[in-house]
């Protein structure tokens, strides 16, 4: 009993979950900059096979809180690796933080105190984008503008930041959803609180934590044309018409395989 009663505190109650390829200038201080904020939060690193040292720098932290999953290669996917982290966390709550400081971990304490009072999923929103540079500004509002409309026209909750990569969520509300769900939902795509919010519940108490995204500072970007053809391509029929019509202007295979 008295072991059971540990083994729940250490655990806690919230596991911080961040998708990482090749992050091994960020795993570490990342890992050091929540442990400080946060010193009972889950941290799982959901790694896609990084080639550099990623895994070995966290094995050599030696955090007990702290874990880095190494993926199967077959598996890759930015959302994937996030719902699979929802789906193995066992914790309460879960958050999902980018691994290159564009989320400020600031917005963490905000969050957790918004799900400890009662949402089922708190969006972090992005209030000024400017940071992105114009091009991916003007992208970014069309396709929130672009889901919203599909979400609408399926009775789904919309969000003014229904791209944003920072979230929290009750698991006993989401698992659910991802496992019900499983073969709907994009794996290669990097909006996955856009399928959240398609799949999930249509009452979900939802609230905001306001922030400024920033610019990465270290290591490389992931940015790539797959992005906007796999967002596309979670937006229903015609979504799926414009990922078609968006390949086949950059010369890309679609449809591609799951
Ligand atoms: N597991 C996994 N993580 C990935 C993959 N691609 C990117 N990531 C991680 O997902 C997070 C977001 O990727 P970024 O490259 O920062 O994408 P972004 O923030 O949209 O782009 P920038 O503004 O240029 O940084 C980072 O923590 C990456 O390491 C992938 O294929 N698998
Ligand atoms: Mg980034």
């Amino acid at each position: 009993m008295v072991i059971a009663v540990l083994v729940l505190e250490v655990a806690g109650t919230c596991t911080i979950v961040i998708p990482t390829y090749n992050e091994e200038n960020n795993v570490v201080n990342m890992a050091k900059a929540i442990r400080e904020l946060h010193p009972d939060f889950h941290i799982m690193f959901m790694d896609d096979n990084s080639t550099d040292r990623s895994k070995q720098l966290i094995d050599e932290l030696g955090d007990p809180l702290t874990e880095m999953v190494v993926r199967k290669p077959e598996e890759r996917g930015l959302a994937a690796s996030v719902f699979q982290g929802i789906l193995e966390c066992g914790t309460d709550y879960f958050m999902t933080v980018d691994c290159d400081f564009q989320h400020p971990l600031s917005t963490l304490k905000g969050m957790y105190e918004k799900m400890e009072a009662g949402a089922d999923l708190v969006i972090g929103t992005r209030d000024d984008r400017t940071a992105m540079g114009f091009k991916r500004w003007a992208g970014s509002w069309l396709f929130t503008f672009f889901a919203n409309m599909f979400l609408f026209w399926h009775g789904k909750p919309r969000s003014k930041d229904n791209m944003s990569g920072l979230i929290a969520g009750r698991t006993d509300v989401f698992v659910p959803v991802i496992k019900d769900n499983w073969d709907n939902l994009e794996m290669k795509g990097w909006k996955v609180l856009l399928d959240l919010l398609r799949w999930g519940p249509k009452d979900l108490k939802i609230e905001e934590e306001h922030y400024i995204f920033a610019k990465r500072e270290i290591g490389e970007s992931h940015i790539s044309p797959n992005v906007v053809i796999t967002t596309f391509h979670q937006c229903g029929m015609f979504g799926r018409f414009c990922a078609r019509v968006y390949a086949g202007l950059k010369g890309i295979k679609y449809p591609y395989e799951k």
